[in-house]
């Protein structure tokens, strides 16, 4: 059934990143004339996964080829292994915000992995001028340059800036963007499109693919099992849809690497995962079901309370903190039910136009 899926999801993406690229054709000389004589920060989401360092870094080097320095920098933390050994094997500097004391507001800020008004990306002094992203968009945002197209990574769509302007690509950015394309795209198993493909096969000839294959090894610390455990514990399953809530703090990296976890269930082909986060909620959702949407379904059965978005397989989002005082008494009854009232809704909707649920049709 997976490989099936897989194929179906991978041409409707491919067919999805041709329109999208045709709505938003990226403009490598546009964006080099915007950030002429400007201080530019290239500003990755929060607690950056390697795919918005690798596509931070193979900007910061695109642009450095052409003329123009950049400094990366993100607010929260680099706190997941896996991007914190990437930083140090690629010799990555990203600063975060806290440490950057001259930021102004004249700055400029190039967003990646992530657009303006998500609920990770924190709004920093600077101006956003321009946006490279792979994600879908829920609120929009006008900015001077905008590359949004939908990818499995980002640094997918930073590749191509190189092969479209035949820039040359060193080793180390070949490597870097290597690992974001394929961490997002679980290898070229996840929401691919045809971009991903030949830029990976670009990226393959460049990059150091043992090295890679090194950084694969060794990505979960002993703490995260607490998390593992947690989740399992408090795993919730109704008709195909698993919920799994765990009750402390824990990283964005982590909750979704568990949310892939329990998709992996055969039975599950639905699943959300939520993980304290201050006074709120960060929740990972995954879909492999044609009617049900990950993005949508994170996005509407947060209305009012919270925020989230993403791609037809995988979403993420917040519950807001002021919402925990409020509800942490039974967080999981209200969870469970602003989801399933969503699915239910898509069933009655797909059951009218005579759909049928993914796994009937596979
Ligand atoms: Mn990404």
């Amino acid at each position: 059934m997976n490989e099936k899926y897989l194929l179906i999801n991978s041409k409707a993406a491919s067919k999805q990143s041709e329109e999208s690229r045709e709505m938003k054709k990226m403009d490598w000389q546009k964006l080099l004339e915007l950030l002429k004589g400007h201080k530019t920060y290239i500003q990755a989401h929060n607690f950056p996964d390697p795919d918005a360092l690798g596509s931070a870094y193979g900007l910061q080097c695109f642009l450095k080829k052409h003329g123009i320095e950049t400094e990366i920098c993100y607010d929260g933390r680099i706190n997941t292994l896996s991007t914190m050994r990437m930083a140090e094997e690629f010799n990555i500097k990203a600063t975060q915000f806290d440490k950057i004391k001259d930021m102004k507001e004249e700055d400029y800020i190039i967003l990646v992995d992530g657009q303006k008004y998500n609920s990770n990306f924190t709004d920093l002094p600077g101006d956003e001028v321009a946006c490279i992203d792979h994600h879908p968009t829920f609120i929009e945002c006008e900015y001077h340059y905008t590359d949004i197209r939908i990818a499995g990574s980002c640094s997918t769509l930073i590749a191509e800036y190189y092969v479209q302007s035949g820039t040359p690509m060193d080793e180390n950015v070949a490597s870097a963007l290597m690992y974001g394309l394929r961490m997002d795209t679980a290898s070229l198993t996840r929401g691919v499109t045809q971009l991903d493909i030949d830029m990976f096969g670009y990226l393959y000839e460049r990059a150091d693919n043992e090295k890679i294959m090194q950084l694969y090894i060794n990505t979960m610390q002993i703490s995260d099992l607490k998390a593992y455990g947690a989740a399992i514990e408090n795993v919730d399953f109704e008709n195909g849809t698993c919920f799994a809530y765990i009750p402390f703090e824990c990283n964005d990296a982590l909750v979704a690497m568990i949310s892939d976890f329990i998709l992996s269930l055969s039975e599950v082909k639905v699943c959300i995962v939520y993980a304290v986060r201050g006074n709120g909620y960060k929740m990972s959702v995954r879909s492999l079901l044609k009617n049900v949407h990950a993005g949508k379904l994170i996005s509407d059965a947060l209305e009012g309370i919270g925020s989230g978005g993403g791609h037809a397989a995988m979403a993420g989002g917040v519950i807001y903190p002021n919402e925990k005082k409020t509800w942490h008494y039974n967080i999981e009854e209200i969870v469970k039910q602003r989801f399933m009232n969503i699915i239910k809704q898509g069933d009655l909707m797909a059951a009218r136009c005579g759909y049928q649920r993914a796994e009937s049709t596979s």
